[in-house]
């Protein structure tokens, strides 16, 4: 590749991360099983590690005084990106016509309860907790004077800074920002422009979030508001600068090098938080500086010390990681999943970090290729629990495109490789096969290449490709979007597909679900809205035009099909003036959309 190449690599890496931030906005129901009686796998470490205390599982949405609080990427520590509490009556069918200044002004009479701007670039959040919202953004809405500089031109530029923003959540009034400098090689580790990628997770009066640096960050959310709490040594420390408790830098403490951005949406159990390091190659995307260093790491969440440390993915690290953990309850077995840039998801016992299990994303004899022209994969979404089982697509940094790829259902009730092949022997051009593996824990998977008999008309030859989104599933029904834009209704039991839809835009964000519906924002702007169906009908275009005689009679039944699924399932359109690359969400019965650059607080009654 080019330098320009490598470096338009990075960026979308960067984006990537935000991605990952992205994907998961969660709604606050919770899906953790209770506590089973089921003692625990396994007995105290052996490795002299600090074990945390007995934890203790939420049983509701975290923190938070509000009843429908959106605490963290998911919602909750099960991922789900589902919403059972709020209600939306309505919400708007169409956006106004933005340069028209009396219409948009009605529009916003209608439906805004409040609007607040942000950088260029949205990623994290919102996450809305205890009467605040928390976001994710860059310096270009720059809100403090000492963060900018006057240009030769004696222009005002805004400083290039990685910020989480906090507002108040009735008013949208801006209440304190964190303002993290870039790291010094950021074309490589820090992507510019790209802001603060992740989306905090919220507990009681803690945030806590990966800053652009590479740190974890635990701080307080009313800010100096209430004087200095924890560590003295802020950079910055007027009124509206962040009031950080610990921080814990990767690099400097773990040797962590984080590809193009650190995005990891920290998961809090007990008090165990978990977070994906974003440790990864560095610019000519061969070289692996860091092998050593941890990918998956525990913090003890009141003190940032670290409980233990995985590097499991070792050197088979393919980019960089910007998925998220999630934590589940599987037959009592208690278990924190880690989505691993080798394309592998691992189970881990929460306290001591001991392997439980791993399970193998792609088919045996898949290869990752530079520039995503490869068939293996990694993870962007991340791993949803719902019933006992984990749900999870693989995907790419968006700048390589689509491609094909799988949605895996599993349930990881046993120990060791529980993938559904093993490694067969090499077949004569040199690929590995695959052969059964009696272990294996695999349910279904959705995906692949289109079989011969509907491959003929068929619009493109995978079924499913490369995802960056995190799934919602709700009455056994599951909903996936892929980057390339299309939305996927399956059966969560047996990974039929009911229906899919093409948006016709790039999607980072996540379907999500409340109240019957499924909110979907395109990288475009568009927030689609679905309506949810406990029995969906059968519409399948592909299926419906693989006997038609010649291709203008198949893409006259695909086009019918399509229409079919809009007449049953597409309630809305709704185009907002700027890129969407988040997940919108209802907290408290109110609707958030966030466009890179402007957060819109909208009414549902
Ligand atoms: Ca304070
Ligand atoms: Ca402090």
């Amino acid at each position: 590749m080019t330098p320009e190449k490598q470096g338009q690599s990075a960026l979308l890496l960067s984006i990537t991360a935000l991605l990952v931030a992205i994907a998961g906005l969660g709604a606050t129901q919770l899906s953790v099983r209770p506590a089973a009686s089921t003692p625990p796998l396994l007995p105290a470490p052996a490795n002299g590690l600090p074990i945390g205390p007995p934890i203790a599982i939420p049983l509701r949405a975290q923190a938070g005084s509000g009843e429908s609080d959106h605490t963290m990427f998911g919602g909750t520590v099960s991922r789900n990106m589902i919403n059972l509490k709020d209600k939306v009556e309505k919400f708007p069918k169409e956006a106004p016509p933005w340069e028209n200044a009396e219409e948009l002004k009605k529009w916003e009479g209608e439906w805004l309860v409040w609007k607040a701007d942000l950088g260029s670039r949205a990623y994290g959040g919102p996450i809305v907790a205890g009467g605040k919202v928390f976001v994710g953004t860059n310096n270009e809405r720059a809100r403090n004077p000492r963060d900018t500089k006057k240009g030769g031109d004696g222009e005002v530029e805004r400083l290039d800074k990685g910020i989480l923003m906090v507002f108040d959540e009735k008013s949208g009034k801006f209440l304190w920002q964190s303002v993290h400098d870039k790291l010094p090689n950021q074309n490589v580790t820090d992507w510019p422009k790209e802001g603060l990628c992740s989306s905090p997770t919220v507990e009681g009066d803690r945030v806590y979030y990966v800053s652009n640096r590479c740190t974890v960050v635990c701080a307080d959310v009313n800010g100096f508001a209430n004087g200095n709490d924890g560590i003295k040594t802020e950079q910055y420390q007027t009124p509206t600068d962040v009031d950080i408790v610990w921080e814990y830098d990767m690099i400097k403490t773990e040797d962590v090098f984080p590809h193009n951005m650190s995005a990891g949406c920290p998961l809090i159990v007990g008090d165990l938080l978990f977070t994906v390091t974003a440790n990864g190659v560095d610019e000519n995307h061969i070289n692996l500086p860091s092998p050593l260093a941890p990918s998956f790491l525990c913090l003890n969440k009141k003190t940032g010390q670290r409980v233990w440390k995985s590097n499991l993915p070792g050197k088979n690290i393919m980019h960089g990681q910007w998925s998220n953990p999630t934590y589940a309850e599987i037959d009592g077995i208690k278990q924190v999943i880690f989505p691993g840039g080798d394309g592998w998801l691992r189970g881990f016992v929460p306290e001591t970090g001991e392997l439980i299990w791993q399970f193998d994303a792609n088919p045996k004899g898949t290869v990752y290729e530079l520039g995503g022209t490869g068939d293996r994969n990694d993870f962007i979404g991340t791993p949803v629990i719902y019933n006992n089982h984990v749900y999870i697509g693989v995907g790419q940094d968006p700048e390589h495109s689509t491609g094909i790829a799988n949605f895996y259902c599993f349930k990881p009730n046993k120990k060791g490789d529980i993938s559904k092949f093993l490694e067969g022997p090499k077949d004569k051009n040199g690929k590995l096969t695959e052969v059964p593996n009696p272990n294996s824990c695999e349910v279904w998977r959705y995906g692949w290449t289109e079989t011969e008999d509907r491959k003929k008309w068929a619009p493109r030859d995978f079924k499913f490709g490369r995802t960056m989104s995190t799934a919602a599933i709700v009455d056994d029904i599951v909903y996936i979007s892929e980057l390339q834009g299309v939305l996927h209704c399956l059966n969560a039991k047996t990974g039929e597909m009911y229906w899919q839809y093409d948006t016709k835009a790039s999607i980072w964000g996540s379907p999500y679900f409340v109240d019957g519906k499924i909110f979907l924002a395109c990288e475009n702007g568009d927030v689609w809205v679905f309506k949810h169906d406990k029995a969906p009908k059968k519409i399948d275009g592909v299926e419906a035009a693989k006997d038609a005689p010649d291709m203008k009679t198949a893409r006259a039944i695909q086009k019918k099909s399509r229409g079919e699924v809009e007449k049953e399932y597409v309630l809305a359109k709704i185009e907002f003036p700027a890129a969407v690359r988040s997940t919108p969400i209802v907290a408290n019965g109110v609707l958030y959309v966030m466009t890179e650059n402007a957060l819109y607080a909208l009414k549902t009654k």
